[in-house]
């Protein structure tokens, strides 16, 4: 093999594994929601080609108030559900929807669109 053919596959490895850290192991961003006077855990959440935030961090046993906007057409976004919790609800563009109940127990739960396409995660506390 020729010095610049090395090059190119040793570039061309150094870029999967860039991609492939980006994508699974960097650090994701984690949302932190505080409590507001009447004890309720608020945030607001943009639908668009996923979730914003998309991991949200949370505390155990304080009712969490979620008002989702869903900013685009696409109908896989258009049911936002909560496996977990029982929970779902219909997203109409541009309207926003709220969603709430009181995660008890601590744990990570999920909630994505019906088809499990966009995927965002509670971490409760
Ligand atoms: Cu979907």
């Amino acid at each position: 093999m020729t010095t610049p053919q090395i090059i190119v596959m040793i570039g061309g490895i150094l870029l999967i594994l860039f991609i492939a850290w980006f994508f699974w192991l960097s650090p994701k961003e984690q949302t932190r929601i505080s409590t507001n006077n009447n004890g309720t855990q608020e945030v607001a959440i943009t639908v668009k080609g996923g979730y914003t935030p998309d991991i949200i961090v949370v505390k155990a046993g304080q009712p969490l108030r979620m008002r989702f906007t869903r900013q685009e057409s696409s109908s896989c976004s258009e049911t936002v559900t909560f496996p977990d919790f029982n929970k779902s609800a219909k997203l109409p563009e541009g309207q926003e929807v709220i969603v709430e109940f009181t995660p008890d127990k601590p744990g990570e739960y999920g909630f994505q669109c019906l088809m499990g396409m966009l995927r965002g995660k509670l971490i409760v506390e």
